[in-house]
C-alpha cells in the first residue's frame, strides 16, 4: 500500500498561488509516495510546472477530487437545470483530460450535488440526471488512460450514493463501465452497519481508500479502528494509496506528517 495526502489547489485571487507546489515537495520529504490534487478547475494549473515538480519530488498523482466545482462554482452533476448540468459535465471532462496525463483518476464525490427537496420523487429525478451525466463521462474517459472512481459519501453531504451497496448497484445501471470504486473510512463510519464489511463489499472495485477518522481529524484522534481496516485491507490484497483527507490541526506541515508517521506505525504494527 502507497501513502497519499490531498493537497487543495487555491486558485482564488488573493490565494498563494505557490503554496500547493511547496505542499507537494514537503509531502515528499515525509515519505509519501503521492499526492492527490483537489482542483476546482484543472484549466488553471500549468501542466508542464506540476510535471516538473512530480518529477523532482518523485511523487505520483494517484487521484484528483473534483469536489471544489461543486463548493465554488456550484456545479452539480444531478442538478434539474440542464444548463448546470452541462457545465458540470463539462468541467468533469477537463478533470479527465487533465487525469488522462498523469495516468490518474477522477474522483466522483461532491460534485455528484445536493437535493434541496426531501421528496421522494425528486430523489428519483436527481438519480437519472446523475446516471445521464455518468453515462456520457464513461464514454468520454474511455478514449482516456483516466479512471473514475465514486466515492460513497454520508447524507449530510449529498444526496446520492451513500454508502458501497449503493454505489455497487448504480455502477450496474451504468452501460458504460469506467467506473470504480473507493472507500472513506469518515464517511463510513457514518454510514455503514459495520466498517469493516463495508470494505470488504468494495472487493475488485476498490482503487482508492480516503482516511480520516470519525471526527475528521488525522486518524488516530478518534475512534475509528484503523488497525482492522488495515488488516482487512491487507488481507484483500489491496496494493493501490491510502490518502489522508482531513482537517489540518495545527496546520498541513504538522498534520501531513503526523499521518505519515501514524500510517508507518500502522504499515508496520497491523
Ligand atoms: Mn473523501
Amino acid at each position: 500500500m502507497k501513502k497519499s495526502f490531498v493537497v487543495s489547489v487555491d486558485s482564488r485571487a488573493n490565494s498563494d498561488k505557490d503554496a500547493w507546489l511547496r505542499n507537494i515537495d514537503y509531502l515528499a520529504s515525509v515519505g509519501f509516495d503521492g499526492v492527490e490534487l483537489a482542483l476546482r478547475n484543472p484549466e488553471n494549473i500549468d501542466l508542464s510546472v506540476l510535471r516538473r515538480e512530480l518529477k523532482k519530488s518523485n511523487i505520483s498523482l494517484p487521484a484528483i477530487g473534483t469536489g471544489l466545482a461543486y463548493l465554488e462554482d456550484g456545479l452539480s452533476l444531478s442538478a434539474k437545470d440542464l444548463g448546470i448540468r452541462k457545465k458540470a459535465v463539462a468541467r468533469v471532462k477537463k478533470h479527465i483530460e487533465f487525469a488522462n496525463e498523469f495516468g490518474s483518476q477522477v474522483i466522483i464525490g461532491l460534485i455528484r450535488g445536493k437535493e434541496k427537496s426531501e421528496s421522494t420523487s425528486s430523489k428519483r429525478d436527481g438519480i437519472k440526471c446523475l446516471l445521464d451525466s455518468m453515462e456520457e463521462l464513461c464514454v468520454f474517459a474511455e478514449k482516456t488512460k483516466a479512471g473514475l472512481l465514486l466515492e460513497p459519501i454520508n447524507r449530510y453531504e449529498t444526496s446520492y450514493l451513500a454508502n458501497v451497496d449503493e454505489c455497487r448497484k448504480f455502477i450496474d445501471l451504468l452501460y458504460n463501465k469506467k467506473v470504480n470504486l473507493m472507500f472513506d473510512t469518515f464517511h463510513a463510519n457514518i454510514e455503514e452497519e459495520n466498517l469493516i464489511d463495508a470494505l470488504r463489499k468494495c472487493g475488485r472495485l476498490l482503487k482508492h481508500v480516503h482516511f480520516a477518522d470519525s471526527n475528521r481529524l488525522c486518524p488516530g484522534r478518534g475512534h475509528i479502528d484503523f488497525v482492522s481496516v488495515i488488516k482487512s485491507l491487507k488481507k484483500s490484497g489491496y496494493k493501490h494509496f491510502i490518502s489522508g483527507e482531513f482537517s489540518f490541526s495545527p496546520d498541513f506541515k504538522s498534520t501531513s506528517s503526523e499521518f505519515s508517521r501514524y500510517l508507518r506505525r500502522l504499515f508496520t504494527n497491523a
